[in-house]
């Protein structure tokens, strides 16, 4: 596991945001002008790496992610789920990400608000067996078939990659801002926060730091599936809190673990001419899209920056939710 410089750069920094914006403490910062001066201002500081604001109260905390270069992908993989070939990708421009997975109250309130019509379909869960998975009828966000309520500061899940795209135009619609799934590369860029190779991490061991993966905890709580648990302890049985482990170096919780992440881009496998430049590849393998990062109940050699989830954009599921990006 390696780091560069830079991000070593970007850590600790704090800012005073503009406009509007709240600030990460819950302040808010700024008055209501209008001048050019506060203007560049004001985007000098949403760019810095780092930097933490909310677009509206209710809104998703976001972080600033640096632009920077990377390589992408891993030389292996399961069968049928080739991780390359290894591609370097230049991130040209700086983003935000959401600190953590979008939450339970947070999609309600789009719900509430928008009136989205979300799925009856049923929501993914595992056979008693473990050796399957079916849409389990009555099952919906709202119930993820958890086997008690929901928490407002749970990742919502059961969500189809339509919903997410839902979510992040009703937010842009809200706050006049572009916000929207991330992209494949811009993904792994944040994932990685610098590392390189296959994992986050150096040692399994040290896993449960920073993810909520199928884990001692989970066998501890009576979670059951055919593969073992990863050989560590994150606290949780099933689903996390968002923001419950640490953060990785660029200060975004949970981006391996919890829930899987929709991403924007259609799965194209190998990596063939997908954009090296942190755009979505969406012309090729579109009735497939991509899922990232893993969840907390699935095998650890899957929880990786590396690892290419591919659904449908109709699957629901109970380890499925999403992040949200912004154009800055
Ligand atoms: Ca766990």
């Amino acid at each position: 596991m390696t780091r560069t410089g830079w991000i070593v750069a970007v850590l600790g920094i704090t800012s005073v945001l503009p406009g509007c914006t709240s600030t990460s403490n819950g302040s808010v910062a700024g008055g209501q002008s209008s001048t050019a001066s506060t203007v560049a201002t004001a985007s000098r500081a949403a760019s810095a790496p780092g930097s933490r604001f909310r677009d509206c109260p209710d809104c998703p905390e976001m972080v600033v992610v640096p632009p920077g270069e990377f390589a992408m992908g891993f030389d292996g993989g399961e069968p049928q789920r080739y991780e390359g070939p290894v591609r370097r990708v230049r991130i040209g421009y700086a983003f935000a990400v959401g600190r953590t997975e979008v939450t339970n109250a947070q999609y309600r309130r789009f719900v509430e608000r928008s009136g989205h019509r979300t799925t009856d379909a049923g929501c993914e869960v595992p056979t008693p067996d473990r050796r399957a998975l079916v849409a389990l009828p009555g099952t919906s966000w709202a119930d993820p078939g958890y086997g008690r309520p929901i928490r407002d500061d749970e990742p919502v899940a059961c969500v189809r990659w339509s919903d997410a795209k839902a979510y992040v135009s009703w937010l842009s619609g809200v706050t006049g801002r572009r916000y929207r799934l991330l992209t494949e590369a811009e993904w792994e860029y944040a994932a990685r926060a610098g590392t390189a190779g296959q994992h986050t991490w150096a040692d399994e061991k040290d896993a449960c730091r920073t993810a909520n993966v199928f884990d001692r905890a989970s066998a501890r709580g009576g979670v059951s599936t055919t593969y073992a648990p990863a050989d560590c302890d994150d606290g949780f049985a099933t689903v996390a809190p968002v923001g419950s482990l640490a953060p990785n170096a660029f200060g975004l919780h949970d981006m391996i673990g919890n829930v899987w992440e929709w991403i924007e881009d259609c799965y194209e496998m190998p990596y063939s001419a997908t954009p090296a430049d942190g755009s979505a590849q969406l012309t090729r393998g579109c009735e497939r899209r991509g899922s990232r990062g893993g969840g907390w109940r699935s095998v650890i050699s899957r929880q990786t920056p590396t690892f290419r989830g591919r659904d449908p954009e109709a699957l629901t599921s109970q380890i499925f939710g999403f992040r949200i990006a912004r154009d800055l």
